[in-house]
């Protein structure tokens, strides 16, 4: 387990201040990709209308989702604590497979890849592929 130094954090909020005006597009790609390539992700919503790529809900739930990243984000330095209530949710109250956190994580890497070629470096792929690991471990803390 690869932890967060002080420079990935900079890198990371760095980063994310750069491309934090795109978390909706960011989000809808991102959750778009994720039901699609890995359709197993589909039962936690299958009460939406429309599944599909950028649908309504889609969307709506790619924005909440990165609303949960932008707030990571501010909680850099204490994932864990900070994270509690949403993984007590994930957990108990949605009860998803925390391995799915894994798979989002993916796809928010894959999206931030060929959203912002340019500014998505080595050094900001490994930044935030330690933070959004990071972000999953702490989503799954409730679960043990
Ligand atoms: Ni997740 C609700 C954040 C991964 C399934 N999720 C939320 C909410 C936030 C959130 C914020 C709204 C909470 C509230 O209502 O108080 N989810 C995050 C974050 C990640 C994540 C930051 C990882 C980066 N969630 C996942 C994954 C799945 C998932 C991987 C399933 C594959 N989440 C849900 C479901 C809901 C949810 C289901 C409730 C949605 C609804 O309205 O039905």
């Amino acid at each position: 387990m690869t932890s967060l130094t002080a420079k990935d954090k900079d890198t990371v909020k760095a980063f994310w201040a750069k491309v934090s005006s795109k978390a909706e597009d960011i989000g809808t790609d991102a959750l778009s990709r994720m039901l699609v390539v890995y359709p197993q992700t589909k039962t936690y919503f299958s009460h939406w209308k429309d599944l599909s790529p950028g649908s309504a809900p889609v969307r709506k739930h790619g924005i909440t989702v990165m609303s949960g990243v932008a707030d990571a984000v501010t909680k850099i330095d204490d994932l864990k604590g900070g994270l509690l209530n949403l993984s007590e949710l994930h957990a108990f109250t949605l009860r998803v497979d925390p391995a799915n956190f894994k798979i989002l994580s993916h796809n928010i890497l894959v999206v931030l890849a060929i959203m912002f070629p340019a500014d998505f470096t080595p050094e900001v792929h490994v930044a935030m592929d330690k933070f959004l690991a990071a972000l999953a471990r702490a989503l799954s803390e409730k679960y043990r």
